[in-house]
């Protein structure tokens, strides 16, 4: 089978020889009509035979060139799975959401659910529901984005939970995280929009060193099982008494450093026992309930905690910088 390398090429030689019409040995066949009648069983014979050593033949050659074009794809369309793959751009968490996140997190095992509401508020639930009334330094020119002369861009998260407390009876147990806008310019600590988290915790009996534990479980939770939290008094028109609370530096567990200028505490957020006027705003009876709300910057947490100097750095965005959290 000299000079066959290909199927097409084999059948080629199987039609010249095979084939009923036109092949070499049915030409043969029909010749031994005129033989003279004592050859031909002998002549049809020997043609039988070679008809299939012929056919014998062909298809073993069939089986070779079967098996040697197996052998080359094998080699010409070799796959090495244990090559290394292609890297894929790995995304990655806002570091504010993932410190948002955290939080959520340890306020959701401890009991608290999540609320939300609009970013456009109204002069009400901004203001006036939290006893911040026409002409308090709090609702400045200087301070709120207004978007007409009843609406605002809300300046904190606290409408969410009035919005709350307007539909549902105590106990009430929330936490309220999103964006909040004021009018800043931007600088290094100051940004036009900011993230906040408020929290709320209303029933019977509540107290002050609710408050407190609570925040302090909390805080432990973020930072490390052994931080402290300090409360020293201050003022917020919707609760009374009204605290600042500090927790002890994350960084130097207390002793003083740099990122708490030697004073061992770090000054984290504001809260307060609420104030009966708010209830009585959204129904509550103030003889009956009592609770604790703060508030607390997102933004300035995640400065805190990753140690970043600049807030710009979090809104513009640069893949170098945010690849690294
Ligand atoms: C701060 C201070 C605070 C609250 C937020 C609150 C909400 C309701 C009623 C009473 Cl509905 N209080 N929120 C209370 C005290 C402080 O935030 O400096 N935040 C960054």
């Amino acid at each position: 089978m000299q000079g066959v390398s290909s199927l097409d090429e084999l059948t080629a030689v199987r039609d010249k020889y095979l084939s009923r019409q036109r092949g070499v040995l049915a030409l043969e066949m029909r010749k031994l009509g005129s033989l003279p009648s004592a050859e031909r069983p002998a002549a049809g014979q020997l043609l039988n035979r070679l008809k299939g050593v012929v056919t014998e033949e062909l298809e073993r050659f069939q089986e070779e060139l079967k098996s040697s074009a197996n052998a080359v794809r094998l080699k010409t369309e070799f796959l090495d799975v244990s090559l290394p793959g292609f890297p894929y751009p790995e995304g990655k968490i806002h570091p504010i959401r993932r410190v948002w996140r955290e939080m959520e997190e340890i306020f959701v095992r401890m009991g608290f659910s999540v609320e939300t509401g609009p970013q456009i508020e109204s002069d009400y639930y901004n203001f006036e529901a939290l006893n911040i009334p026409k002409g308090h330094p709090a609702r400045d020119d200087q301070d709120t984005l207004y978007i007409s002369d009843n609406l605002v861009l809300r300046t904190h998260t606290s409408p969410v939970q009035i919005r709350t407390m307007e539909g549902k009876e105590p106990p009430i147990r929330i936490i309220a995280p999103g964006r909040v806008y004021r009018r800043d310019a931007v600088d290094a600590t100051h940004s036009p929009m900011f993230h906040q988290i408020e929290g709320l915790v209303v029933d019977e009996g509540i107290t002050m060193a609710d408050l407190k534990g609570s925040l302090e479980a909390f805080f432990q939770q973020l930072f490390s099982p052994d931080t402290k939290i300090r409360m020293r008094p201050s003022y917020f028109p919707f609760v009374e008494p009204g605290a600042e609370v500090d927790v002890s530096c994350i960084f130097c567990s207390g002793k003083g450093c740099r990122v708490c200028k030697g004073s061992g505490w770090i000054e984290i957020l504001g809260a307060g026992m609420v104030h009966p006027k708010v209830f009585s705003m959204v129904g509550y009876d103030p003889e009956k309930y009592t609770g604790f709300a703060w508030g607390m910057g997102i933004d300035r947490i995640a400065i805190l905690k990753y140690q970043v100097e600049d807030l710009r750095l979090f809104f513009e965005n640069d893949i170098r910088f945010l690849s690294q959290f």
